[in-house]
């Protein structure tokens, strides 16, 4: 394989083949830090990382096995009801589904995973079965951004491996440029999208009717976010440079010029989202997660990839930005763009994991050891990566679609430090993926990583990258049938030669106007540095960076762990911050007074305080909430492997407060439970399943309770509706007393309420647990299960019961632990003749066991916090957000008053940009 063209390591002269090394896995770094390591976590033998790879091996059968043999050519597997997902014949899913073009998605994203996990033949396959049935001509509007880093990359990906196994002369010989012919058909078609006075292109695109037609309908909108405009270079360049047609380049590089134009001067930062025509930002804030995160990727990928300068000039500049105001170790914080010093959010999303990652590649590795390790405590903690969680690690979005990003830095940490400690972190994500996510027809995605909840849902990015990255971390080089550092990684894990970066080259340099003539050297002192630097004859250099974090989680400070942290150590008082504020408290109200008044530090920590007051606000009414809860079949084939989410009750058991309830599930009569069963005999000590509507849900349990049934599942007599879709809501009593329920009632909706009555038509005997978060799976029980294929039904239930039994007192200390965390709650759906109450959008509340202490970075509590926490302990009781429900009402009226400052000061962020 040829190699590179790009820059070396810390040379501004161009060299051809340090970057092969440092592209692909940032191994330059590494190759040598492998070597000096010597102590720290144990080594893994070669013998446990070919298990451990072998093991992701038969997950990725497991996941693409299904997807052929259920969902194929649907875009993508629906693991729960087994099936392929086809847009227009499911439920619309939002902006989610931009992603979904009839283009058999799966099957082209996997396609460079099947050659690097060794699946030549499986490839073969694969590659004709895309040739022969994949039609990129669908009347359906895609996403530019997904259908360029899916679909294109996928593409090109495959190509690219293609005609390397071509190259080696045993498989694809019949191969002659299909797929990129596919590639470049594809290309022309998202064209049209860029047709705009800025050269961003529109964020939607019919594959049929391009933009703007009648029959398109698209072509009105007027935003898109920062990554979307800025994750094209690398499928693009590649695709002008693999063809010859240049325009793909030219039109990429023109987008990404816009934006590096656009980035607010001052700060250097660039905001979420921007206005395609007149280039306004329209979200002004910025981090290096959601909406941005690829926009910076690409930059820096860019340079390897194309070895123009420009880009890494440009990459520096942000990243001195991004390191200046939004990093926070080991945290990363959203600000404003024109004011950075100015925190956007309390909270992270989970997208943001890609960044050690990214930082690996830079060379920066200390502030990536201590994300990653700060993002490995959250999972360890909840067992994914939730889709967003506070700066004290509770969870703010529960949803965890199985995304891959932090597999990816834990693999690019790895090759940058030889530190098992990594190995073993890919060992417990490939146990959580077994343990919580495997389902019978593939792994389903968390609904909710605090229930164990599952989505009818797994993405193709799933295949693309996360068996990618697990594979590779484990792999020797003799593992993998080609030279991995040949490559670069896009953002969906693709793979495109480095060779690139000197073919064609010409045809894209004519149109490059860059302001650089030439390159500050200084930008390169943190570009694939030295191995010397990284780790300074310490063999231990990056256990010694986690050691401080590894509490970070459980001695989460309540927020802004390290600034408060700051300003205390330099002697001045820490900000007041929203979450400690007491009204009755005169320092306090002094304090506030301050804010706004006399200097730009008080002004800022009062609008700061203000933003908080109103988050905090409208989170605590959310809060009031109750939880969804789990319902989980625990019964043969599933043994507690496939969950369901399930809206809770306001009345009955509080399955929180109790233990879980288990049982086999019978059919009321009537269905629909609102007068006397008909049927007692056979929902006695069951589960009573009964139809929503028709009388209050308070009666239905009633009558069910009456006829000796043990608890209540009602199914929405909604036919289609899901939680997928539909927001989730608690069923409400019936305005009386109904301290008379006693048995709990979970609500389902119709589609998560079908797999429960499939079943009961496919295997009769259904047996389910209801709880406020699913138990362990025990994946013995299934071996057991698998083994004796001659167990009859009413054995197999047998072993269930005792073996759960012990399994349930095991977990139970556990699950009371965490049982009165998190509310959980989503919203209204609307009321029939039952009474429902709304669950907010999915945050939770604090976890009462979770220490409120505000740590510094070696776990130890401040003086001043102590005080904090103090004060809430005596005046608050365990739960800080009930007593934090005591002081509402002053604060609502001193909110009112803010809502007009904060509007003043948008129109003041207005002016001034
Ligand atoms: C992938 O499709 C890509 O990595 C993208 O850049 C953002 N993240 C998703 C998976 O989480």
């Amino acid at each position: 394989m040829s190699g590179a063209g790009g820059r070396g390591c810390g040379s501004p002269v161009p060299q051809r083949a340090p970057w092969s090394l440092v592209a692909a896995t940032a191994a330059f770094c590494l190759v040598s830090a492998t070597s000096v390591w010597t102590a720290g976590a144990e080594p893994m033998s070669r013998e446990e990382k070919q298990k451990l790879g072998n093991q992701v091996l038969e997950m990725f059968d497991h996941a693409y096995g299904n997807y052929m043999e259920h969902a194929y050519p649907a875009d993508e597997l629906m693991p729960l009801t087994c099936r392929g997902r086809v847009r227009g014949q499911e439920p619309s899913r939002g902006d989610v589904d931009d992603a979904l073009g009839k283009f058999s998605l799966t099957l082209i994203d996997s396609l460079d995973t099947l050659v690097v996990l060794n699946k030549t033949k499986e490839f073969e396959d694969a590659v004709r079965k895309v040739l022969r049935d994949v039609n990129l001509d669908n009347d359906v509007v895609v996403s530019v951004f997904e259908t360029n880093i899916r679909v294109l990359g996928g593409l090109l990906g495959g190509h690219s491996l293609a005609i390397m196994l071509k190259e080696k002369g045993e498989y694809m010989q019949w191969y002659n440029d299909e797929l990129l012919q596919m590639a470049k058909q594809l290309g022309y078609k998202l064209l049209p999208a860029f047709n705009t006075t800025s050269g961003l292109p529109y964020p939607r695109i019919n594959l049929k009717f391009g933009i703007r037609k009648p029959e398109a309908r698209t072509g009105t909108e007027t935003d898109t976010c920062t990554a979307c405009a800025g994750t094209l270079i690398l499928e693009f360049a590649a695709l002008s440079r693999f063809t010859g047609a240049t325009i793909f380049e030219e039109y990429a590089r023109k987008a990404l010029d816009f934006l590096w134009e656009k980035r607010q001067r001052s700060s250097n930062l660039v905001g979420v989202t921007i206005n395609i025509h007149t280039g306004d930002w329209v979200r002004k804030d910025s981090g290096v997660g959601a909406g941005i995160d690829s926009y910076y990727e690409y930059l820096l990928k860019a340079y390897v990839l194309l070895g123009d300068d420009s880009f890494l000039e440009r990459f520096n500049t942000h990243y001195d930005a991004i390191m200046r105001y939004i990093s926070q170790p080991p945290l990363l914080l959203d600000v404003h763009i024109h004011k950075p010093m100015l925190n956007a959010r309390t909270w992270m999303d989970a997208l943001l994991a890609f960044f050690p990652g990214l930082q690996v590649l830079k060379g920066d590795i200390r502030p990536a050891i201590e994300t990653h390790e700060m993002l490995y405590q959250v999972i360890k903690k909840h067992n994914f990566l939730p889709e967003a969680f506070t700066t004290d690690f509770r969870v703010h979005w529960a949803q965890h679609p199985l995304r891959p990003e932090f597999a990816e830095s834990t693999y690019f940490l790895y090759k940058a430090t030889g530190d098992p400690y990594y190995l073993e972190v890919g060992k417990t994500l490939i146990e959580n993926l077994n343990k919580y996510a495997r389902v019978p027809c593939g792994f389903a995605a968390m609904k909710d990583v605090r229930t164990g909840s599952h989505e009818d849902r797994m993405d193709s990015f799933f295949l693309a990258e996360m068996f990618k990255y697990l594979y590779l971390l484990f792999a020797d080089k003799e593992d993998i049938i080609f030279d991995i550092e040949d490559y670069i990684f896009t953002t969906e894990a693709h793979l495109l030669p480095l060779w690139l970066s000197t073919t064609n080259q010409s045809i894209s340099k004519k149109n490059i106007t860059s302001e650089y003539t030439e390159l500050d050297d200084s930008n390169f002192d943190w570009t694939c540095p030295n191995t010397q630097i990284l780790f300074p004859n310490d063999p231990l250099y990056a256990q010694s960076i986690r050691e401080p974090l590894k509490n970070v989680v459980d001695k989460s400070c309540p927020r802004g762990i390290i600034r408060v942290e700051e300003s205390f150590r330099s002697g001045a008082k820490p900000p007041l911050r929203a979450r400690d504020f007491m009204a009755t408290n005169p320092e306090h109200l002094e304090i506030l007074k301050k804010m706004g008044a006399a200097s730009s530090i008080d002004a800022e920590d009062g609008l700061r305080f203000m933003q908080e007051m109103i988050e905090l606000s409208s989170q605590q009414q959310k809060e009031q909430q109750l939880p969804p809860r789990a319902v989980q079949i625990v019964s043969h084939p599933f043994f507690g492997r496939v969950v369901l989410t399930a809206g809770p009750a306001q009345f009955g058991l509080d399955l929180s407060k109790h233990k879980e309830t288990r049982g086999f599930v019978a059919s009321s009569k009537p269905y629909n439970g609102c007068s006397e069963l008909t049927n007692p005999e056979a929902v006695m000590g069951k589960i009573a399943l009964i139809q929503r509507g028709q009388c209050m849900f308070a009666e239905k349990a009633r009558n069910i309770q009456n006829a000796g049934a043990i608890g209540g599942i009602v199914i929405d007599d909604n036919e289609g509706s899901s939680s997928d879709t539909a927001p989730l809501f608690q069923m409400a009593g019936d305005g009386k007393d109904t301290d008379d329920i006693k048995i709990p009632m979970l609500f389902l909706f119709s589609k998560e309420g079908s797999i429960i009555l499939d079943a009961i038509r496919e295997y009769e005997e259904v047996e389910v647990l209801l709880s406020d978060k699913a138990k362990d799976r025990d994946p013995e029980m299934e071996n057991e299960e698998q083994s004796s294929p001659e167990n009859d039904s009413q054995n197999q239930s047998d072993e269930q019961v005792s073996s759960s039994s012990q399994e349930v007192d095991l977990v139970d200390q556990e699950s009371s632990e965490e049982s009165s965390l998190n509310s959980h709650p989503e919203s209204l759906s609307p009321a029939d003749t039952d009474n429902v109450a709304s669950i907010s959008p999915s945050e939770q509340t604090s976890d009462p066991t979770e220490n409120h202490e505000t740590t510094n970075l070696n776990g130890e509590c401040t003086d001043l916090d102590n005080q904090l926490q103090e004060q809430s302990e005596t005046e608050e009781d365990s739960n800080p957000n009930v007593s934090w429900g005591k002081k509402v009402q002053p604060i609502d009226s001193i909110l009112a008053d803010w809502n007009e400052d904060i509007e003043a000061f948008e129109m003041m962020e207005k002016d001034e940009l």
